[in-house]
């Protein structure tokens, strides 16, 4: 119809995607194969039917399940040319990608492999794409200080640091000092908040880790005066509509507060998440958010413009995209 044709044609930036959530099962599969890894499901189908999800944790169980089949540095390589040549596709003409190497440092996969491997995709696409590395905040701050350590000597393939995993339980103050040391290295700085936990995870990523944008962000509307300072501010958030539903953070698209976050004046961008577990691509995401809710090409243009605003590229370059 007309709105997907809106949505489809209009010049868009992605900057919430995590590169290990855009493994299709079937890449999983070929990868598990080619390694001589095992897998808990026997075929691509029965891996899909897992993808029920009834909270954030329950899918992260499985997302790191999938993420295992990833050994090499042409794993990291094809997995993100894979997602750039779907992002291209959508007309996605810049993307800034999370990556997540303390999954695979873990089970021993070199953090140089992985960094190595996603990087020089990035560089191989016509699409403009740049890396943020995502510190996993169910671990100890002493793991993130590490890992921020052995990125080190990487600087230059990487222009920021986010946080991810369970939050609830997990809050930004966790992580206080490590985004202190990415502050002093130059790197931009994001946070997810407020996707499952309270606005309190929201504010105290922006006082005491000093983020730019809000990943998720969406639970800000319970608190009137943090709203306000998120405008005030213009503070982007990341919002991820059918992440949002396949996780449960609302019961169904129609109840989704997109719309909401743009009337209050938010800066507010649409984005994929995971792409892969939780049904699609970033022009899929625009399209469920707009067929539930009412929004029209008015407000298509005004996230694809937010999408550029948010993102973390010179002025002039912005303009260059606009
Ligand atoms: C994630 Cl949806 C979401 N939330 C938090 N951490 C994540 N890692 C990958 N997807
Ligand atoms: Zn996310």
């Amino acid at each position: 119809d007309q709105l997907r044709n809106i949505v489809e044609r209009m010049p868009k930036a992605e900057l919430h995607i995590h590169i290990e959530g855009s493994l299709e099962p079937e890449l999983i599969f070929a990868m598990a194969q080619r390694n001589g890894v095992s897998l808990a499901y026997p075929s691509v189908e029965a891996l899909r039917q897992a993808y029920a999800f009834t909270d954030l944790q329950s899918f992260l169980d499985i997302y790191y399940a999938g993420a295992s089949v990833l050994l090499t540095e042409q794993d990291f390589y094809d997995m993100t040319a894979a997602y750039l040549a779907r992002a291209h596709a959508d007309n996605v003409r810049h993307a800034e990608i999370f990556f997540d190497p303390q999954t695979h440092t873990a089970r021993g996969v070199p953090f140089e492999t992985v960094i190595n491997g996603i990087s020089r995709a990035c560089h191989d696409s016509p699409v403009s794409a740049q890396l943020i590395m995502c510190f996993l905040r169910h671990l100890s701050e002493e793991e993130a200080i590490a890992t921020l350590e052995d990125a080190a000597p990487h600087r230059d393939k990487f222009i920021g640091v986010g946080l991810d995993s369970s939050e609830v339980g997990h809050p930004p103050e966790k992580f206080a000092r490590v985004f202190d040391r990415a502050r002093e290295l130059g790197l931009h700085l994001v946070a997810h908040a407020g996707e499952e936990g309270p606005p309190a995870y929201i504010r105290n990523a922006l006082d005491i880790l000093n983020v730019e944008r809000i990943d998720h962000g969406v639970r800000c509307l319970e608190d009137p005066l943090l709203v306000e300072r998120l405008v005030r501010e213009q503070v982007p958030l990341t919002v991820c509509p059918l992440s949002n539903i396949k996780l449960r953070v609302f019961d169904v698209m129609g109840k989704h507060n997109l719309r909401d976050l743009l009337d209050k004046g938010l800066v507010a961008t649409v984005n994929s998440d995971d792409p892969a577990y939780f049904g699609g691509y970033v022009n899929d995401n625009y399209v469920a958010a707009f067929e539930a809710l009412p929004l029209d090409a008015s407000h298509a243009k005004q996230l694809a413009k937010n999408s550029f605003t948010a993102a973390f590229l010179e002025p002039e370059q912005k303009r260059a995209f606009l």
